[in-house]
């Protein structure tokens, strides 16, 4: 018999929480949480475990799919590559480069192969219509950053283990372990601040988990984040609690004035009538926030898929900067992680870019080489020059994760060819004409390359594939060359790519030690990495079988911000110009009495749309349910779990309800991810409990308009008891 432990980590959410797995024969017998991870220490959710039920899958594709007349197919590697690069290229032909679109879902980001090498393929396809799952997400994030900073990477991470007073917006770390800050056992690290004698507050149309635990929770209408932050900066000024900490010299005083001239008519007072929340506590608020020794204003999803996404981001960071916790230990700090993509994208010209080119129908904006994916649908489905008419899907599924999912079914089906590259044939994949699965999971090997750039504290570490994959599989790496030398040909493939060509023949792991010696713990590097004196390393990381530990975060924003004078700018224009819009909120009516308001929420057993399919995940009673307050259900006739019927300007879907007081009255919350009924899927699990998708009640034209970002947060929505069917 043989056995082995293997340490991983876990590349499922955000959190990269360190896996002990004891392997027999061949079969995995436990899956636990490495308490030796110096990050992590033994920290895992029951998602863990599912890596086992993903690898063991009997409906995860092995080998490529072909969609024919009497169903799907088994076709070869050689003959998937053939046809995919002959339609594609053909389309081309045909009707131009922009008519072949790539769509790239969120599990990119959490895979080596795919990160270094899906560029590479997405570049030889020399399309300018790419579309990806950061527009239904953080999208306002890197707008901020790169407009504050001057780079679309340098996003600021709230130094968790160390503040007094973590006010949260829009976060619910207990259900989603973190996000835009990578902090395994997330929990723990907020019962901390409490037991420091700090406080946690939460900012939330919903009581959630987080709140639950929190010191104190805001409820706060959907989508008037904007207000409540403008009328916190207005406090800021108004109390003279302005202090620039140790930022001084990155701030020009000018901007001060400026800023106070346009907050100040954002008073507690006016804002009230929208946001819901009364002046006397957010007057408080500003003053415990201000007086903490150390604090931190953190904003997640809820604020940036909202109406004002990228104007609150701008915000968040603006209270940071003048409550002087901007790149400072225990406020909002920036990385330095061992593969510093910061730095490489740098100096390779990727800081970020914006409004080069526009969507087709809607011109809306660019942004580092993407459009919005609201947009996706109508430019499949309207006719004209520049036409999408094949689609590449990578790793995603915007059937049920992009707005008016209904819409994009329609425009799918009428492609003239689509390329899915996936794992499994789901709800999106279905509609494409062939399916590349790469190997996944515990068969690929992983460096994070993505949050450790997000983390709370500077971490590397590498795991190698624990299973073979077996000869008839593919990396995603190797599909990603195949195509792109097929696309580029050999006599068309250009000097630097030739250059390169060894390289990225290579396994990603090459490429992760060469920019392991030449990044900032690398024997060329500036920082120290004390093991045995040597230079970090991939050799030297393998050591480390539970990672390494390279100390917490450390101001250090001066010598890496990279706008054009040195200087954060406090005051973009693209954010300055939207002031008056949110003005014009004040003017609104808050709410009409039939109309709810529309949230989503994340569930600590679902990962996005894809992980239903495992089993022991799916236990229990149904969790694709609408939460309502009492209120609003009596008023409505709606008791305890009857079906209701939730309908929007784009669609409607029926599921039951779940009366609670933990939501704000006036609003509604749906899970999203679910919607596993739709004909010709093979995800057996998935299928038998199907739930409903929220993404066909959200709507492609409710977008923040200054990014293009979905606005998920603050949808009108009617809800009404469904009539018995006679
Ligand atoms: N209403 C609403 N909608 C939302 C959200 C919300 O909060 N509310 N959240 C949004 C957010 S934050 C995100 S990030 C998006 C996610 O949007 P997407 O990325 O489009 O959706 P996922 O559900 O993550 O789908 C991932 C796909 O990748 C496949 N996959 C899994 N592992 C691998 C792999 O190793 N290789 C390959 N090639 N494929 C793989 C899965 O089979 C699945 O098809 O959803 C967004 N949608
Ligand atoms: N278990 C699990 N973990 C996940 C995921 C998952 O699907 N399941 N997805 C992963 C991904 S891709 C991401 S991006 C992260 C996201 O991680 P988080 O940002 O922590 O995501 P959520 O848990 O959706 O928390 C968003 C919160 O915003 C609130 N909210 C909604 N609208 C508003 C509003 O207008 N204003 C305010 N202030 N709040 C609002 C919601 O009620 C919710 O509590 O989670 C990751 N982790
Ligand atoms: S919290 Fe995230 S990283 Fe940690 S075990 Fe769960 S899914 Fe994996
Ligand atoms: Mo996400």
């Amino acid at each position: 018999m043989s056995a082995k432990t293997h340490y991983r980590t876990c590349n499922l959410c955000e959190a990269m929480c360190g896996l002990e797995i004891r392997v027999e024969n061949n079969q995995i017998r436990s899956i636990k949480g490495d308490a030796d991870d110096p990050f992590s220490r033994g920290h895992i959710c029951p998602k863990a475990t599912a890596l086992q039920d993903i690898y063991e899958d009997p409906d995860r594709l092995k080998r490529p799919i072909k969609r024919t007349p009497d169903g799907w197919i088994e076709i070869s590697w050689e003959d998937a590559y053939d046809e995919v690069v002959e339609k594609l290229k053909g389309i081309q032909n045909r009707h131009g480069r922009n008519s072949v679109a790539v769509y790239q879902g969120n599990p990119n980001v959490h895979n080596l192969g795919s990160m270094l090498y899906s560029p590479q393929f997405v570049r030889a396809l020399r399309t300018k219509i790419r579309f990806s799952a950061t527009s239904v997400d953080q999208l306002p994030h890197h707008y901020a950053a790169f407009f504050m900073f001057g780079h679309q990477l340098l996003l600021p991470i709230p130094d968790i283990d160390r503040t007094d007073f973590m006010l949260m917006l829009g976060a619910n770390p207990l259900a989603s372990n973190g996000s835009l800050m990578t902090a395994p056992g997330v929990k723990k690290r907020l019962r901390a601040i409490q037991k420091r004698g700090g406080q946690v507050v939460v900012v939330d149309p919903r009581k959630t988990e987080t709140a639950a635990m929190a010191d104190d929770h805001f409820f706060i209408r959907p989508g008037k984040d904007v207000l409540f932050l403008l009328s916190f900066l207005q406090v800021m000024f108004a109390q003279n609690l302005i202090d620039l900490g140790d930022v001084p010299n990155l701030v020009d005083p000018a901007q001060l004035d400026a800023l106070q001239k346009l907050t100040s008519p954002f008073t507690p007072e006016k804002t009230a009538a929208q946001t819901g929340i009364e002046p006397e506590r957010l007057q408080k608020l500003v003053g415990e926030f201000c007086a903490a020794e150390r604090a931190v204003c953190y904003g997640r999803i809820g604020t940036s898929t909202q109406a004002f996404g990228g104007t609150i981001n701008w915000l968040i960071t603006v209270i940071n900067t003048l409550s002087g916790n901007l790149d400072r230990p225990g406020g909002a700090m920036f990385t330095s992680p061992a593969f510093d993509i910061v730095g490489i994208t740098t100096q390779s010209g990727g800081t970020g870019s914006y409004g080069r080119w526009h969507s087709r129908v809607r011109n809306l904006p660019e942004f580092a080489g993407e459009l919005p994916v609201s947009a996706l649908g109508e430019e499949i489905l309207t006719p004209g020059e520049g036409q999408i008419k094949g689609l590449v899907t990578i790793a995603g599924n915007p059937v049920l994760s992009t707005p008016n999912g209904t819409q994009l079914e329609e425009a799918l089906a009428s492609l003239d060819f689509m390329v899915a590259i996936d794992i499994y044939l789901n709800e999106t994949t279905r509609h494409a004409h062939i399916i590349l699965p790469p190997t996944t999971g515990l068969e690929t090997e992983h460096y994070d390359l993505v949050f450790h750039v997000l983390a709370v504290r500077n971490t590397a570490k590498y795991s190698e594939p624990l299973f073979e994959a077996g000869d008839e599989a593919r990396a995603d790496w190797q599909i990603y060359s195949e195509l792109r030398d097929r696309l580029l040909g050999d006599k068309k493939r250009p000097l630097s790519h030739r250059r390169h060509r060894d390289l990225f023949e290579q396994p990603p792991g090459r490429i992760v030690d060469r920019a392991l010696r030449f990044g900032p713990y690398g024997a060329y590097g500036g920082k120290k990495y004390n093991h045995q004196g040597n230079g970090l390393s991939l050799k030297e990381l393998k050591k480390q079988r539970h990672g390494v530990d390279l100390g917490a975060l450390e101001p250090s924003l001066s010598g890496r911000i990279l706008t054009p004078d040195r200087q954060i700018n406090l005051l973009p224009e693209i954010f300055v110009n939207d002031l008056p819009r949110a003005e014009a909120l004040l003017h609104k009516n808050a709410q009409n009495g039939e109309t709810l308001l529309l949230i989503g929420r994340r569930q600590l057993r679902s990962n996005n749309s894809w992980m239903h399919n495992s089993r022991r995940l799916m236990r229990g009673k149904n969790r694709c349910t609408v939460l309502i307050h009492p209120d609003d259900a009596a008023q409505r006739g709606i008791t305890s779990l009857d079906e209701v019927m939730v309908a929007s300007r784009v669609g409607e879907i029926a599921l039951p309800a779940e009366i609670s007081e933990a939501m704000m009255p006036g609003v509604v919350s749906i899970p999203h991810g679910w919607g596993h009924h739709r004909p010709g899927i093979r995800q057996e699990v998935a299928q038998s409990t199907p739930g409903v998708s929220i993404n066909d009640l959200t709507d492609d034209q409710w977008i923040d308009p200054v990014t293009g970002n979905v606005a998920f947060s603050g949808v009108m929505v009617t809800v009404e008891k469904k009539r018995e069917e006679r």
